[in-house]
């Protein structure tokens, strides 16, 4: 893994696999999420030391997922829907507090479940901002809307630190690699639904099986 980390990161990649997330009968596939994880903690590597933390913590639940797919009951992972399943059913799962299933699938997916849903707010503020946009605030206002609200005062604290040093738009743009400003923010337009889509099927499921506060 350390090495795929170290390749230059490409937006269009993030958007080749959640493109590939979503099944026919629109079931997430866990390979593919966790992929495009990977994709998203390399973008956040490039972008300095000051963001080690967080994707430290991104790396942590990608290898807890990442070790289910290649366990012995891999068969059970292929889908976020079949996983939901396989755990509930055979009591894997802390539904209420934390006790014989600190990293279970499910609520190790939920805490990027709701970085998803960062993700998203953050990329359509940048998509829609204007050329004076200060990425900065675009960041904590997606923040503050989404992830803030599960995080306790000293991670809140710590990632508005870090979101003051995140680069400039237009310098933001380049470490996207995705060509110039224009061109970037067009396929923003293109990955914004995807990503999108992804969120909501997996928001619906968790829902439905009352798990979007698992502990
Ligand atoms: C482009 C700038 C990147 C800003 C990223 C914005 C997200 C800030 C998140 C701060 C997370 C701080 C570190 C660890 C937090 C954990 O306590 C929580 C809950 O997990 P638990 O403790 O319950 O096991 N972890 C999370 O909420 C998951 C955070 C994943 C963040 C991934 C960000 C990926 C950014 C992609 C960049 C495009």
């Amino acid at each position: 893994m350390a090495d795929s980390e170290e390749q230059k990161f490409s937006l269009q990649e993030v958007f080749d696999t959640f493109k590939l997330c979503l099944s026919e009968n629109k079931e997430v596939y866990l390979q593919h999420y966790v992929d495009g994880w990977r994709e998203l903690v390399k973008f956040l590597n490039s972008l300095g030391s000051v963001f080690g933390f967080i994707s430290k913590d991104a790396v942590n639940k990608i290898k807890i997922l990442v070790a289910y797919l290649d366990g012995e009951n891999s068969s059970q992972y292929v889908t976020v829907q079949s996983m939901v399943k396989y755990e509930l059913d055979n009591g894997l799962v802390d539904l209420t507090k934390r006790g014989n299933y600190p990293e279970s699938g499910c609520r190790t997916l939920l805490r990027l479940h709701r970085a998803l849903k960062w993700l998203e707010l953050f990329l359509e503020r940048l998509r829609t901002s204007s050329e004076d946009g200060k990425t900065s605030v675009m960041c904590a206002d997606a923040y503050n809307e989404s992830l803030a609200q599960h995080h306790p005062w000293v991670v809140r604290k710590a990632a508005g630190m870090a979101f003051c040093v995140l680069p400039a738009r237009v310098t933001f743009f380049e470490v996207l690699n995705a060509g110039p400003p224009e061109q970037a923010v067009a396929m923003l337009g293109e990955a914004l639904p995807l990503i999108s889509e992804v969120y909501q099927v997996t928001e619906v499921l968790y829902a439905q099986h009352n798990l979007l506060d698992l502990p």
